[in-house]
């Protein structure tokens, strides 16, 4: 088989890339591991930036969103029973929208479907060759061993994929923090209890109130590092949840959990983002804690600038655009795992502080951000992605 540009992994990055280039007329193969009911299933990111929401537009995959996509104003810090409201949109003129990453990716496997694309699933056994000046992927299709070469191979295959690891060692640096605590997240069938995003910070530990439609909230709680849903059982998630968002006045919503997963947090930067005519893009390059909504916007920004790149290339034969896009998207990348860092550290009750030195931090911080419109507005600009 030969293609243009072989793509690993079907998530939000694989799936973009290839519609995108198809878009302009380049053929690529899409090569995931999992089925396509897995990857749908996924429950994980739940707020676009605009920026994230105009590529989607633009891309011609932004009906639904825009249609279904709910656009907020603000988001709520809340402490010390406090609220201090981020007003976005007064502070910024922009807004964000929250819209689940699982519709995202069916957005994008219609478009995709409808294109009639080389999209395999459950392909269990991807291997690279990076040594020629033209690479080549093996990989069983549809029961036989299959040979695919390639002008690029592109690395959407995430975290735990095989294309960075495909890399020499001594080709890539990595930068890495991992956090003492992780996210408890369930999908609830209750309507949401505030219009907005509710960040909590409290001496027990985070809450994020979020949602997904008018009926359905999306909360989190932090929980250890190593928690399993087991250790979460519904009656503790509605205790600490009613503990650490309360408001005199304010109720949370109860309402049946459908869905609950854990997530462990971590920083994590590969540099370069590039290995010969292998690119890297998304999680398999970068991962950041979600406190930031940061990781899928993150993602589409690589591959909106990875895209362009290839159609240089194939267009006028300028590697212009790829030389440029690991050092252009690194510069954005360490802005928002900075973001993604401060607002993890500024929220999460850190273990053994017990009210110590990070606490006392922690609330002065917020009282900074709370008494400087400077100060919301750096934290508003950061937010939006600007
Ligand atoms: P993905 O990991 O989504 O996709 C990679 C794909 O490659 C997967 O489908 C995988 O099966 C496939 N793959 C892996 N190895 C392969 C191989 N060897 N061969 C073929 N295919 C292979 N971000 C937020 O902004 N907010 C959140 O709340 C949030 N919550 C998250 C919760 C969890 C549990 C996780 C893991 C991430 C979360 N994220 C969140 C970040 C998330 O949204 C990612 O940024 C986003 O999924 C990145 O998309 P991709 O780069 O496509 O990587
Ligand atoms: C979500 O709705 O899943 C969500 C929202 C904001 C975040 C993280 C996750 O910072």
């Amino acid at each position: 088989m030969r293609t243009q540009v072989v793509i690993i992994g079907a998530g939000p990055s694989g799936l973009l890339l290839s519609h995108l280039l198809h878009r302009e007329g380049i053929d690529s193969v899409v090569l995931e591991r999992r089925s396509q009911e897995h990857v749908v299933q996924r429950v994980r990111a739940g707020v676009l930036e605009p920026g994230t929401v105009a590529l989607l537009r633009d891309g011609g995959v932004g009906e639904r969103c825009l249609r279904e996509g709910l656009v907020h104003e603000g988001f709520e810090l809340w402490f010390e029973e406090q609220r201090h409201r981020i007003a976005l949109t007064e502070l910024t003129g922009r807004s964000i929208t929250v819209y689940g990453q699982q519709e995202v990716v069916k957005d994008l496997i219609k478009a995709r479907v409808e294109a009639g694309a080389a999209l395999h699933w459950e392909v269990p056994d991807v291997t690279l060759e990076l040594s020629g000046d033209r690479p080549v992927v093996h990989a069983t299709l549809n029961g036989e061993r299959t040979t695919i070469e390639a002008d690029f191979i592109a690395g959407c295959d995430g975290f735990h994929g095989i294309c960075r690891e495909a890399i020499p060692a001594t080709e890539i640096r990595s930068f890495h923090r991992e956090y003492p605590f992780g996210w408890c997240g369930v999908l609830v069938a209750a309507a949401p209890s505030h219009e907005e995003l509710i960040y909590a910070r409290h001496e027990r530990g985070f809450a994020l109130h979020s949602m997904r439609s008018p009926t359905v909230t999306r909360l989190y709680v932090q929980c250890g590092p190593d928690d399993t849903v087991e250790q979460w059982p519904d009656d503790r998630i509605w205790e600490e949840l009613h503990t650490r968002l309360a408001f005199p006045g304010w109720t949370l919503n109860e309402g049946p959990i459908f869905e609950k997963s854990i997530t462990g947090m971590r920083s994590y930067v590969a540099e370069p983002m590039r290995y010969g005519r292998l690119f890297l893009a998304g999680d398999a390059a970068h991962i950041v804690p979600p406190t930031g909504a940061k990781g899928l916007n993150l993602a589409l920004g690589d591959v909106q600038l990875l895209a362009a790149g290839f159609v240089d290339w194939f267009r006028t034969g300028s590697a212009q655009g790829l030389d440029h896009y690991s050092a252009a998207r690194l510069a954005r990348v360490w802005r928002s795992v900075n973001f993604s860092y401060q607002m993890t550290t500024l929220l999460h009750a850190f273990p053994h502080d017990h009210g110590g030195f990070d606490s006392r931090i922690q609330l002065a911080r917020l009282r900074s951000l709370a008494r400087s419109p400077a100060a919301s507005t750096a934290l508003a600009e950061e937010y939006l992605g600007l």
